[in-house]
Order: structure tokens, then sequence, then C-alpha cells
């Protein structure tokens, strides 16, 4: 397989690369943190999105090591800025965690390394995690959901709504934040039942403690349906495209 090749010698070659896509208060404007998201700097052909190379890194066991690199990375950029004091209200950051990831066998000692080694206190690290990912072995994953929350690490559950939906085992699992998917969030304002869909998902949530975000948020509309729900977050194009470094940073200079 070419794209196996390729993946391996992008890791060698330090290849991959980290753009952040801030997650914003809806109640003060201020960013509350950042979405890492990964990308391939091919040097034939140019910056690839992880849709398509996640998949086949997921098939050949290498979405491991490729993650690890993620979680270091974006552990080390985040205490980074800490350690320059660019702003005085805490920032926290969010990595996404595949299905295989979430499932790998070391991953609590994988990340008490990483937060050994990088410095950063783990209650800044959030792990974004797919319904499918927990429902895939629910005992398990309600145990090692447990452990990292005994560190004090954040917990969101991803593009809620497009796996099982699973409203009724929600509660189940000891989760800080919600993020609705945006293709909710997209259809927000067709009908009134999409949006009392989004009221029940925020209502629920917040009966169990869970704080919410919304993803994909384009336009003002959208912004403001969301703080009539008391949706307590926002991402996506309307706020900021994920960023290259320098240009998160500079964002950050004027986070109040
Ligand atoms: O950034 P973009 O829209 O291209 O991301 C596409 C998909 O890839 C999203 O579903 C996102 O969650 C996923 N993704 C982005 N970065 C990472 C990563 O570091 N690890 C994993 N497992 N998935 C990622
Ligand atoms: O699956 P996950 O939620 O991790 O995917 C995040 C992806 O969503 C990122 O790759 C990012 O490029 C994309 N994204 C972020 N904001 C928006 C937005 O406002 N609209 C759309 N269509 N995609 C977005
Ligand atoms: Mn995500
Ligand atoms: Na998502």
């Amino acid at each position: 397989l070419e794209l196996d090749t390729d993946l391996r010698r992008a890791l060698h070659r330090e290849e991959f690369l980290l753009y952040y896509q801030p997650i914003i208060s809806l109640a003060t404007g201020r960013i509350n943190g950042f979405e890492a998201l990964l990308r391939w700097s091919h040097p034939q052909k140019g910056l690839i999105s992880p849709g398509e190379f996640i998949p086949a890194a997921e098939e050949t066991g290498l979405i491991i090591p490729i993650g690890l690199w993620v979680l270091k990375e974006a552990c080390q950029q985040l205490k980074a800025w800490q350690n320059q004091a660019l702003f005085k209200h805490p920032i926290k950051m969010s990595v996404n965690l595949s299905v295989k990831q979430f499932s790998q066998v070391n991953l609590i000692q994988n990340i008490d390394k990483i937060i050994l080694q990088t410095q950063l206190n783990s209650s800044y690290l959030k792990l974004e995690i797919t319904e499918s990912a927990i429902m895939e072995n629910p005992e398990s994953a309600t145990e090692l959901l447990q452990q990292l929350r005994d560190r004090e690490i954040q917990l969101s559950i991803d593009d809620f709504g497009t796996g099982y939906s699973s409203l009724s085992y929600l509660h189940r699992f000891p989760l800080h934040n919600l993020k609705i998917d945006r293709s909710f969030i997209h259809r927000i304002s067709e009908t009134r039942q999409n949006l009392e869909i989004i009221q029940a998902i925020i209502t629920l949530a917040h009966h169990l403690n869970m704080t919410i975000t919304a993803e994909g948020v384009e336009t003002a509309e959208q912004l403001s349906l969301l703080r009539s729900l008391g949706c307590e977050e926002g991402q996506g194009y309307y706020f900021a495209r994920p960023l290259e470094p320098n240009a998160a940073q500079a964002l950050l200079l004027d986070n109040p």
C-alpha cells in the first residue's frame, strides 16, 4: 500500500503539522480553547486534510504513533503559549482521538508520559472522543473515561448526533462536554423541529452537568439562536478557520 509507506515516511520526516481552531465562549466572546487539527504537508501534493489519510492510518495502525505525535505536539504548543504568558484567561487544548486510538492498550500510560514530558497541567487537556469509540465497548470505555477524569483531563463527546445518537446512554459516561455535530447547526433555522432537537440535546446534556459546544457555526443567525438555547461554546468559520500556530497565537494576544 503506497499510502502506508508514505505515512511512515511522513512521520520520520516530520511532515505532519497541527492547525488550531478556536473554541469561543458565547457569553463573553473569549477564546476558551483550541481544537488541534492534523495536517500533512506532503512534499509533492501540498497540504493534505486528515479526511484523506486518517482512514488509511486507522487501517494500518499508524494512527497510534501519529496520534501520539499529535497529542505531544498539542500539549507542547499550549505549554509554550502558557510559558510566554500571552493570556490571563486559561485556555484548553482539545485533541481528537479516533476509535483505534481510544482502544489502544497503553493509552493511559502514553498520556501520562506525554503529560510528564511536556509538563502541561492535565486539566488543560481536553480529549474529543466519538460516540462510536465509546459504544464499541461501553464497559471498558466507562473505566477508561473514569481513569482520564481522575487525572482531571476534560472529556468531550465529538460529532454528537451522527453516531448511535444514544441520548439514553449518555448518563452512563463520565463526560464534561458535548459537541453537537455541524450537520445539526447547519440546519438549525430550517424547521421548528431542528431547533427543538438541538434544544432537547442541550437540555439533556445540561441535566447531566455537561457543557455544550456547537460545531460548524457559520452565521450570525446560528450564533444568536444557539445563544438563546443556552449553548455555552461555539466553533466554526463564523469565528475562525483552523489556523497556523502563529495565527492562533496572534488571536490569543487579543483575548481579553
Ligand atoms: O480538519 P478537518 O476538517 O480536515 O478534519 C477532518 C476530520 O479529521 C475530522 O473528523 C477531525 O475530527 C479529524 N481529525 C483532525 N485531526 C485529527 C487528529 O489529530 N486525530 C484524529 N484521530 N482525527 C483528527
Ligand atoms: O470531526 P471534527 O469535529 O473533529 O471535525 C472538525 C473539522 O470541522 C475540522 O477539520 C474543520 O476544518 C471543520 N470545520 C470547522 N469549522 C467548520 C465550519 O464552520 N464549517 C464547516 N463546514 N466545517 C468546519
Ligand atoms: Mn473534533
Ligand atoms: Na466534530
